[in-house]
């Protein structure tokens, strides 16, 4: 085990020294965290890559250095593990993990979604609860960062195996969350209706009817226009990022992947800025509409996905001659979902569907934009090759924060008993996307080059958790 060594506090260092310093700094710690979490592949993905954005941050903070701030925030505060017993419609018993990451709370309650999906460990939920602490702080909004989540797979279970399952899961976790604690919400293979029945639980066993939850549905605490969120405000930090150029959406043709909850709104948001979406998929193969996805076959997607729970081949077999279906084949070493002329790109599936291949094919595509509504859909090899490219590259911690801001505002509208309206909500996203948007780019002026939004949206939120590390005392 390696010691936490927190450097002395001895005379204050000359500037130059300190820049020395402060630049193996990041990466000193940097090789810390490799040697403690080597089998942890996403995790150090998402460590490495906001860690090799910091460097510049310590000449200019030498607190942060003094501080430990590094060798802090990259270990979450806590760690929950715990086994899920339940029951399946054969009464067989049935036991999956579950996990809750309570990552930072230097800015507010842990606040993060829950990810049912068999893929689920503790590389994976460290990964998205260290990216959640940056994307949260962005937000302006008063949350810190955590995520949880299961290896229960809801494919293909009835709607009571599930309620059993969240039943379970929420007999444990509910000792670790709270309305001021750690406030849970949605992620892939957890919607409304695992809300609901987690929130069920939650409220028998804490005997308590509060916002523990985010992502509710309307009838009991949901904010209205947090199922848009996440898709929308994917779209309107691409729709800044083009702004800066004088350019603007209408008329771009558009590549989305996934059909979940964020493509769908991806998508509903591009139609209504005169976009014109042309591919959705899932885990199984994608579609491709040469003349543009149409509201009504959006209409389809949604009730295929929410209420068949079906396969997104089905749209092609709805709309054969317009819609066309490819079976994704797990052994190529690209997807050509990716190779479709477009200029603009929003993966809104899962991470590292987007390779080095990719990238390169979406750049010879013609795109010039991508924005991440999934978190770390582009690997390290793709995220570099956007940046070499200087595309409009918005990284998911600052394009997909829409949907976690709106779960602060559900939070917000809990604590005050008051519902607002739909366009109030989506006002206020639409003013916080184009702040976040704003205090990147800044940052990557001041640290970086101006437009690379992976350093400013890295710097922009590490600054405001630094700080608040700082103030609070090394804890
Ligand atoms: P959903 O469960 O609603 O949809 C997920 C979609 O991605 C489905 O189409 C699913 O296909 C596909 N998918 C999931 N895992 C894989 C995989 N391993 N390989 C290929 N396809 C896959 O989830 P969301 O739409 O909520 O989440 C999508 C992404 O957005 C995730 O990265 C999530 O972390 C991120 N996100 C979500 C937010 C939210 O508010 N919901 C907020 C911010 C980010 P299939 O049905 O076949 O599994
Ligand atoms: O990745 C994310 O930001 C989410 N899944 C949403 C988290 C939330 O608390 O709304």
């Amino acid at each position: 085990m390696l010691a936490l060594t927190i450097p002395p506090t001895g005379p204050p260092v000359a500037f130059g020294d300190m820049s020395q310093m402060a630049h193996g700094y990041a990466h000193d710690v940097l090789d810390q965290v490799k040697a403690r979490n080597a089998h942890e592949t996403e995790f150090l993905q998402a460590a490495e890559e906001v860690l090799e954005s910091l460097s510049p941050v310590f000449d200019q903070h030498p607190e942060f250095q003094k501080h430990a701030i590094l060798e802090r925030i990259v270990e979450p505060e806590r760690v929950i593990q715990f086994r899920v017993p339940w029951l399946d419609d054969q009464n067989r018993p049935q036991v999956n993990r579950g996990f809750r990451v309570q990552f930072n709370s230097a800015i507010g309650p842990y606040k993060g979604g829950i990810r049912f999906h068999p893929t689920v460990n503790l590389s994976i939920l460290k990964f998205l609860g260290f990216e959640q602490i940056f994307k949260n702080a962005l937000t302006g909004q008063m949350i810190g960062g955590g995520k949880g989540g299961s290896d229960f797979d809801p494919k293909g279970k009835s709607d009571f195996e599930v309620m059993r399952f969240c039943q379970s899961f929420v007999t444990e976790l509910f000792r670790h969350v709270g309305p001021d604690t750690d406030v849970p919400a949605g992620d892939i293979g957890v919607g409304g209706r695992e809300i609901g029945y987690m929130f069920g639980q939650y409220k028998r066993l804490a005997n308590e009817f509060t916002g523990v939850l985010t992502g509710k549905p309307l009838g009991f605490g949901g904010s209205l226009g947090r199922t848009e969120a996440t898709g929308y405000g994917t779209v309107f930090f691409a729709a800044e990022m083009l702004q800066v150029k004088n350019d603007s959406l209408e008329g771009k043709t558009c590549l989305v992947s996934g059909s979940g909850n964020v493509a769908q709104y991806a998508v509903e948001k591009l139609l209504q800025l005169g976009a014109k979406p042309v591919t959705v998929s899932d885990s199984s193969g994608w579609v491709h509409a040469k003349d543009g996805i149409t509201n009504e076959m959006l209409e389809e997607i949604k009730d295929i996905k929410n209420n068949r729970r079906g396969r997104i081949h089905e749209l092609a077999d709805k709309y054969s001659g317009k819609v066309e279906y490819h079976e994704t084949d797990r052994n190529a070493d690209h997807n050509p979902l990716w190779q479709v002329d477009a200029q603009c790109a929003f993966p809104c599936a899962t991470q590292n569907e987007i390779n080095g291949k990719d990238a390169e094919n979406l750049l010879s595509a013609g795109v010039t934009v991508v924005s991440e509504g999934a978190n770390m859909p582009s690997n390290t090899e793709a995220v570099n090759r956007f940046v070499d490219a200087k595309i409009m590259f918005g990284p998911g911690k600052a394009a997909n924060a829409a949907g976690v801001g709106c779960s602060a505002l559900e939070m917000a509208q809990n604590s005050s008993r008051i519902a607002w309206s739909f366009d109030r909500v989506e006002d206020m996203l639409k003013d916080m996307m184009a702040t976040i948007h704003k205090n990147a780019y800044e940052a990557s002026e001041r640290y970086s080059t101006a437009g690379n939004y992976v350093d400013g949206a890295n710097i922009a939120g590490f600054v405001k958790v630094a700080n608040a590390m700082v103030a609070q005392g090394v804890v």
